[in-house]
């Protein structure tokens, strides 16, 4: 008995929880869509009809007694017929919309300025409230500097005091007019907002009473399309996510086919439409072993409100359960620790979604998103967010405007005067969708291009000026503490290491000091840069190069084992990079040449460190001094970067490049960055271009002992390269064992490094991949040769012979290294007796 019982009873368990797969539309109980002022019914392209308020029995205007001024011109557009016309009211006036149904209704409105021979409406002044909620006060297009047309979502109860009507008042300020050219009043799933949600920080749940209404501040699809009116069940508008990423080279977008998204019990298409849950943001492959960074994305907010903040999820990334597991912090806050979606789903590609409040304090006026991966590390490290919806909760005053006048809050209902109404009608269309989306766009997703001016190449003034940057070094020096990875070491500890700095252990020297070979108490063997105490500009770059290491771990950098701070002294201490500098193995020191494979895997080790840089890092950071006598090479051959003595972070939040006073080394430099006098990422891509030109060369980056046309190799290799003879100038020793097809991309890939203008110069994630193929059409074509003769390969001797000798005989770049030298000093400086250089 009790057994057939349990199982009837599973059995309706099952029917009930049975995936609710559903695509059939909402039919909305009321959707009262008001062209106000118009004379006749117009219907947009996404299929809704707007009557005129006098046609609509659920619309009454008062004071009723109107004049209608009618146009007979008609926009250009279907999007903007809405914007053709507009009430233009000169008292207080009231709409009351009876609807059908009670609970939150969507409220939209819309506003354009609309020319008029009569009346400036964007001078015109004027308030708006709904059911006793200010939505807007004192709001003017003059004021607001807004120029096109202002579109306004909002949720507001419906029932309560004011029984199954929505009362909308429009007041314009003493003297002045309000309008108004569209209404949209459509009632919403009674579960569209929480009765509850959880508080960031972390605490109990807050309670959501049912008088606050909403006012959409974001809703955003991560990493998919822009979704319009048509794609919405509830005709909602979906914005890209592009311009809020804070560093979009952190995030790769992820699209999986719309119908594959499962709505599971609890989640339907008006939660969110398939399209926002079949797009994602996901973390870039930083291509480093342990990917440590966030996602983030930061919106500007009205402060002093709350938020409800909506996460919309949906694992379309992962092959299988429990493998996407990740955090998520609000301003910085945690708000999901270690969090596993196949918790909640227990399948893949099904839509989940979140609710949280935050506050925003006075003293911030963004919202912070961030997702990153977890602290356990036995997890694949992924994160990813597929929307999110911010909504700004009306305050206990009920107001979704801050510092209301108090005398304006008592008399929020309307006093019933005398008035004038007058329809008016513009021929200017707008199409207000499109202008919302297309004036973010062009404001935010454009960078300005570079004006192209002639290019004026004054060579050697560049290492001038110490007055550093606006990035402070302090801030980040406070924040790097907590996580610092080296240590700090004694003197006495440090003296012993190097026999007291004995001159037979030097492994170089230059312009910050002396370079030593030692071996600490633990018998590790490492390179210790003791830095001359008088220079103040050795101290700030002292202290940089700590803060900038003691952060960042990295295979292809080189660490920073400890650093000394005692008695005046600023001595660092690396690991020992027995290979020494990369430019030692290309030319001039009589090392066995290194081989083609050899030499690309060099770069792509390189590439791979300042990849981690620009990207890896929770900051960008840039290098600023990028070349081969800052990659070393351990003895294995694993190209290491080294040197951050000049390194910067990078542009952050709404700036494109740091200011900063022109640094570097000559021959690298980028041109634009020497010009502009801004730092972006671009200068340390043209540095590594110069960098690969020299790799595939044999020669100095600057060489004043060639003839003219020869001196600058990113010049002379760029002549040979855009005549698509660049094997006319490589190093001898690589003719006859380079694939040719290896050697164009290699040249292609260095040809875009030097491109002038930064914003045409690929990422070191192109570069990466770009010197990955490189390597494989090397190997590919390795394997073939013993079948083949050598045909691929490059028949005949170069025309010019690199003339290293007389190079390093002419101390144009020079520096003088024994067997390593972790340091950067450059001939051409000190040549110049610039006093302020390095
Ligand atoms: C707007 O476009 C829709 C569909 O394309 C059409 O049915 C409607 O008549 C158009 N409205 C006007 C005013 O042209
Ligand atoms: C209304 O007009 C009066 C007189 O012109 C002025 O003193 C007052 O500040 C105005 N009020 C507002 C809210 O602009
Ligand atoms: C926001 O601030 C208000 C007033 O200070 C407080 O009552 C409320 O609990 C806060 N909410 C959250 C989510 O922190
Ligand atoms: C949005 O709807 C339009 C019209 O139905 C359709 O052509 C378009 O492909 C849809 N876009 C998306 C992203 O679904
Ligand atoms: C989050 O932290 C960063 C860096 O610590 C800080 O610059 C930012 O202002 C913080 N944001 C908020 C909203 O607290
Ligand atoms: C992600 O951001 C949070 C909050 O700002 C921070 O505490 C955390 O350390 C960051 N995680 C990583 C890996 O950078
Ligand atoms: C994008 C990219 O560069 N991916 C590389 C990451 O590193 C692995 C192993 O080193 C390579 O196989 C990928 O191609």
């Amino acid at each position: 008995m009790c057994h057939s019982n349990c199982l009837y009873f599973t059995w309706i368990l099952c029917v009930l929880y049975v995936p609710f797969i559903t695509s059939a539309s909402f039919i909305p109980k009321d959707s009262i869509l008001i062209n106000c002022g118009g004379s006749k019914a117009l219907k947009l392209d996404d299929g809704r009809v707007f009557e005129p308020d006098s046609w609509n029995q659920y619309v009454g205007l008062s004071p009723n007694s109107n004049i209608v001024v009618s146009g007979n011109k008609i926009g250009k557009s279907n999007d903007s017929i809405l914007y053709n016309s507009a009430w233009v009211f000169k008292e207080t006036s009231t709409y009351t919309i009876n609807t059908k149904q009670i609970g939150r209704h969507w409220l939209r409105l819309h506003f354009c300025p609309v020319e008029s021979p009569h009346y400036n409406l964007k001078s015109a002044v004027f308030s708006v409230v709904a059911n006793g909620i200010v939505l807007l006060h004192g709001f003017s297009f003059s004021k607001s500097g807004k120029q096109s047309c202002l579109f306004k979502e909002y949720a507001i109860e419906v029932g309560g005091s004011s029984s199954e009507k929505l009362v909308l008042t429009l007041s314009p300020f003493n003297g002045s007019i309000a309008f108004i050219n569209g209404i949209e009043v459509v009632s919403m799933p009674g579960a569209q907002f929480p009765p509850s949600a959880l508080p960031v920080p972390l605490g109990p749940a807050v309670e959501i009473p049912t008088h606050v209404a909403f006012e959409t501040a974001y809703r955003i699809n991560m990493g998919g399309p822009l979704l319009t009116p048509k794609n919405d069940s509830q005709w909602r508008i979906w914005e890209p996510d592009q311009s809020f990423l804070v560093n979009a080279a952190t995030a790769r977008n992820v699209v999986v086919n719309p119908s594959l998204v499962k709505y599971l019990d609890g989640v339907s298409v008006e939660i969110a439409p398939n399209w926002v849950y079949a797009t994602a943001q996901e973390m870039a492959d930083a291509n480093v072993t342990d990917q440590r960074f966030n996602i983030s994305w930061t919106f500007e907010v009205e402060p002093m409100f709350t938020y409800l903040i909506r996460m919309h999820f949906c694992d379309i990334v992962s092959a299988s359960l429990h493998n996407l597991v990740f955090n998520v912090y609000i301003n910085n806050q945690s708000a999901l620790d270690s969090f596993d979606i196949s918790s909640k789903t227990m399948e893949l590609s099904a839509a989940y979604f979140i609710d949280f409040v935050a506050n925003v304090s006075m003293v911030s006026n963004r919202i912070l998103v961030q997702v990153g991966p977890p602290d356990l590390s036995y997890f694949p490290t992924n994160a990813i967010l597929n929307g999110l919806e911010i909504m700004k909760m009306s305050n206990p005053s009920d107001s979704l405007v801050r510092n209301l006048r108090p005398d304006y809050i008592d008399s929020k209902t309307p006093k019933r005067k005398k008035w004038v109404l007058l329809a008016i009608t513009s021929s200017i269309g707008f199409a207000f969708l499109a202008l919302i989306s297309m004036a973010f766009y062009l404001y935010l997703c454009h960078p300005k291009k570079p004006r192209r001016q002639s290019s004026v190449w004054l060579p050697l003034a560049t290492h001038v000026g110490n007055s550093d940057s606006k990035v402070s070094i302090g801030s980040f020096a406070s924040t790097a503490h907590s996580r610092s990875l080296s240590r700090v070491l004694a003197f006495s500890e440090v003296r012993e290491a190097t026999k007291n700095f004995d001159e037979h252990l030097v492994l170089g020297v230059g312009g910050f000091g002396k370079v030593y070979k030692a071996v600490l108490e633990n018998g590790d063997v490492v390179a210790v840069k003791r830095g001359n105490p008088r220079s103040q500009q050795g101290f700030t770059e002292f202290r940089n190069e700590i803060e900038m290491l003691s952060k960042l771990r990295h295979r292809h950098l080189v660490s920073l084992i400890g650093y000394c701070e005692e008695l005046d002294e600023m001595i660092l201490v690396y690991e020992f990079m027995a290979g020494g500098p990369l430019r030692k193995h290309l030319y001039g020191s009589g090392l066995p040449p290194l081989t083609w494979k050899q030499r690309l895997q060099i770069c792509i080790g390189a590439a791979k460190g300042l990849h981690y840089l620009h990207t890896g890092a929770a900051e960008s950071i840039i290098h600023r001094d990028v070349k081969t006598t800052n990659i070393l090479l351990d003895e294995n051959l694993t190209a290491k970067v080294a040197d951050f003595g000049l390194s910067k972070l990078g542009p952050t939040l709404d700036q494109t490049h740091v200011s900063t006073a022109v640094k570097g080394s000559f021959g690298y430099l980028d041109p634009e960055y020497f010009r502009r006098q801004q730092l972006t990422e671009k200068s340390d891509v043209y540095s590594f271009g110069v960098v690969l030109m020299e790799v595939l060369c044999a020669r100095p980056a600057i060489n004043p002992s060639l003839p003219r046309e020869q001196v600058n190799i990113a010049e002379w290799a760029m002549y040979w390269q855009k005549r698509g003879q660049l094997e006319k100038i490589i190093d001898p020793h690589l003719v006859g064992s380079v694939n040719l097809e290896s050697l164009r991309k290699f040249g292609e890939t260095a040809e875009k490094c030097l491109a002038e203008y930064g914003t045409d110069r690929p990422t070191m994630g192109d570069i990466l991949w770009n010197l990955e193929y490189a390597l494989q059409l090397q190997e590919a074509s390795i394997q073939m040769v013993s079948a083949e003769n050598s045909a691929n390969y490059i028949p005949d001797i170069p025309e010019w012979v690199p003339q290293i000798e007389a190079a390093e005989g002419g101390g144009a770049d020079s520096v003088s290294y024994k067997e390593s030298d972790t340091i950067t000093s450059s001939g051409v400086f000190s040549q110049l007796g610039d006093p302020s250089g390095r």
